[in-house]
């Protein structure tokens, strides 16, 4: 029989204590199944659970219809967003779970290259502005992947409910900051998108996200419409840095990344640049936009590129659009600090990728195969709380993840 910590109950009366889940005996049972996931976060349900008997209920609590994932993660959202006066990051991202094929669960949506089945997890990551330090999931939004209609034209497209929707769905959940606070989510390519934008105002929050299109319309200062690409051309370099790269070998597309060659370690010299602009309303609108005054939003960009990368070598460019002004290369630096903080929520999600094998462990298949389904969302929700805990270790005992090798090493301007 395995024990648990008098530090976990604390916690987990802290996080889950207040679920409504209609039955004070439900959340007191959710309560000490939290208690156990958190001695053992990286191992499967079966493993957490100190016997057959216990993981049969955690399987029975799921399965009811008042356990849903926002009666069991909510309480701790809400806890993450009161926040004392400061700035704060909120980083956003989706990531895919797939519990696979051949469970053959129903309800959940194609997942990869339509080789999995799963559910899309678009989740927002609640970190310090200037420190490494998290509070934990803002908000959290699961979504299940529906075949888009074959022939559609961009009125018929935006019209129905898209995946990049997604954005905007979890910016309204987390909310308008509380008094003295301010919010910065952080997003990447996926972000980069007018309503996204709209979002943020409507929750009077700030942003800073990555460009996908360097092709896109942007009203430049004197009043012309340009392509952004242009703009940046324009602009005089603030200041300098070096980065130093990891080598790394051959990577496969993946999601929004391209394929990339294997590279050998170098430092890279980087050129940074900022200047002001606008957005304008895009002429196609979704109901949506069509609600909003048609305004273009005004933002600053800073745009980071490497000068003369080795041959072959695909040179290090972030090109980052943020409401947050800036005139200075000081300013410029800051933003940027904001952007690699994304590498906490990428690990948060990697974390959740080693859990496809939640239900392995071998005994699963003698709980009954309905419990396991209703299951699916609950468990990951369970165990985005434990992270928490795991993230902040990582932080603590400077496990470095690649993302982080990405650190400046001097500057100047
Ligand atoms: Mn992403």
């Amino acid at each position: 029989m395995m024990t648990v910590s008098m530090d976990a109950q604390v916690w987990a009366k802290e996080q889950f204590g207040s679920c409504d889940l209609k039955d004070q005996r439900r959340t007191n049972r959710l309560v000490g199944l939290a208690a156990s996931v958190l001695c053992n976060p990286a191992g499967s349900l079966p493993e957490q659970m100190a016997d057959m008997a216990i993981l049969r209920a955690a399987y029975r609590l799921f399965a009811r219809d008042r356990v849903t994932f926002e009666a069991i993660a909510g309480p701790h959202w809400e806890l993450t967003r009161q926040r004392a006066p400061g700035t704060y990051l909120v980083l956003d991202d989706t990531t895919e779970l797939d519990f696979g094929i051949r469970r053959g669960i129903p309800g959940m949506g194609k997942t990869g290259n339509g080789g999995g089945l799963g559910f899309l997890l678009h989740s927002a990551l609640m970190v310090g502005a200037d420190s490494e330090e998290i509070f934990g999931l803002a908000g959290q939004k699961i979504r299940y992947r529906k075949p888009t209609p074959k022939k559609e034209n961009t009125t018929q497209r935006l019209k129905r409910d898209r995946e990049s929707e997604l954005w905007g769905q979890v910016i309204d959940l987390v909310g308008q900051p509380p008094e003295g606070v301010r919010w910065v989510h952080v997003m990447d390519r996926g972000a980069d998108n007018f309503e996204v934008y709209c979002h943020c105002r409507e929750q009077q929050s700030d942003w800073v996200v990555r460009v996908t299109q360097k092709t896109r319309k942007v009203i430049v200062p004197d009043g012309t419409t340009m392509a952004l690409s242009k703009y940046l051309d324009t602009l005089p370099v603030a200041g300098t840095y070096d980065l130093q790269l990891r080598a790394h070998g051959p990577q496969p597309a993946r999601g929004h990344q391209k394929k990339r060659e294997a590279q050998p370690a170098r430092t890279a010299k980087l050129e940074v640049r900022f200047g002001r602009l606008q957005v304008p309303f895009p002429t196609q609108q979704s109901p949506y936009l069509k609600r909003l005054s048609s305004v273009p939003i005004a933002m600053w960009v800073v745009h980071v590129v490497e000068v003369d990368p080795p041959k072959g070598a695909e040179p290090v460019e972030w090109i980052l659009l943020t409401s947050l002004p800036v005139d200075s290369f000081e300013d410029a630096w800051r933003i940027l600090t904001y952007y690699e903080k994304r590498w906490l929520i990428e690990v948060c999600h990697a974390d959740y990728g080693e859990k496809d094998n939640l239900y392995r462990g071998g005994r699963w298949a003698y709980i009954s195969r309905t419990c396991v389904i209703e299951a699916g969302p609950l468990v990951p929700a369970v165990q985005a709380l434990g992270f928490r805990r795991k993230l902040m270790r990582y932080v603590r005992e400077d496990v470095v993840p690649p993302r982080a090798q990405r650190e400046p090493i001097s500057a100047s301007c």
